[in-house]
């Protein structure tokens, strides 16, 4: 099956030098090399067709995230200095996710990815792959958090939803707080993630089984939580079961929110799972046959990211 990648250079322009663990200063996970890495291992392996992304107005943003929010993230960055780095706002909901002087231009070109990647899906494409950068899928309506700035995966599934019903399945380590967040009171859109139990990790407090839904989107939000040092037939057997409510929802559109850090040795990671692992998660969601938008969320080990995404490409494509 055929393939298509929507990449940008410019997501290099975002990139703080640290985040801040329990009061230390560390160096900054979300390295620009991760997509450097995926980009040059995918094209060394023969994927030839990469097309770098339109640029879509605001309102589509807008129709996700909250004015004020949108607004003081392009406003904020304007005043901060290239060297300077600002950790502490009322948007900012933790320590990894600081703004630099050219975060706002970096996270309008990671939405601009994921929307042309979601026009592609529109125009009778069937499967595209769209390198974000920053990650997405924990900014909130009106927050930032966890290396994510706005949520490209929510933002082109909405985009989406306008001519079907949607699907994300969110296979990150991390729960996707942000798109939970964005989606709760939707039936339109399904949200549904693996991650590690959030008793464990990152982001702590959203995550658990017993978070359904509200309102119109009771039963169309699907969390389950794993633990740590989860297997490869753990996983894939957790991973059957969402594909399994997915096919039930039967959606139009499915958004795969595909982080790697579930790789056995990803520095921030806890599972186990194996490079060939990944062939098989790709492998199942061919299986269910549907128009498929893939969006890059996380993945840190920027030496092993390249040969993750060739193995997760293989699966998804049959090749
Ligand atoms: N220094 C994504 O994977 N915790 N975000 C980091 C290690 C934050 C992960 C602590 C994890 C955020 C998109
Ligand atoms: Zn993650």
């Amino acid at each position: 099956m055929e393939i298509q990648f929507i990449y940008s250079a410019k997501h290099t322009i975002h990139d703080p030098v640290y985040e801040i663990y329990d009061g230390q200063k560390e160096p900054y996970a979300e390295k620009a090399e991760r997509i450097k890495s995926i980009e040059s291992s995918l094209k060394a392996n023969g994927f030839k067709s990469f097309y770098t992304p339109k640029v879509f107005p605001l309102k589509y943003i807008l129709a996700v995230h909250q004015k004020e929010y949108v607004s003081f993230l392009r406003a904020r960055v304007l005043k901060i200095l290239p060297e300077d780095i600002l950790f502490s706002s009322y948007y900012i909901m933790d320590t990894y996710t600081p703004l630099v002087s050219r975060t706002y231009e970096a996270a309008l070109t990671s939405v601009n990815v994921a929307l042309t990647g979601a026009e592609c899906i529109l125009n009778g494409k069937k499967l595209i792959y769209s390198l974000c950068r920053p990650p997405g899928h924990h900014a909130e309506h009106n927050r930032m958090g966890g290396y994510c700035y706005f949520n490209n995966a929510a933002i082109a599934a909405n985009y989406l939803s306008k001519k079907g019903k949607v699907a994300i399945l969110d296979i990150d380590f991390h729960h996707g707080n942000g798109t939970q967040n964005i989606f709760y009171q939707r039936a339109d859109v399904l949200y549904i993630s693996l991650h590690a139990n959030p008793h464990d990790r990152f982001p702590y407090n959203s995550g658990f089984a017993k978070e359904k839904g509200s309102g119109d989107g009771r039963g169309y939000n699907i969390n389950f939580p794993l633990s740590l040092g989860t297997t490869d037939r753990q996983y894939l057997k957790i991973l059957r079961k969402a594909l399994a409510e997915i096919d039930n929802f039967n959606p139009k559109y499915l958004v795969v929110s595909a982080g790697f850090d579930t790789y056995e040795y990803d520095p921030i990671g806890g599972f186990k799972l194996t490079i060939p692992c990944f062939s098989m998660i790709g492998e199942e969601i061919r299986k269910i046959d549907l128009p498929t938008l893939v969006i890059q969320e996380g993945g840190y080990n920027v030496e092993k990211l390249g040969k993750i995404a060739v193995s997760f490409v293989r699966g998804l494509t049959g090749s």
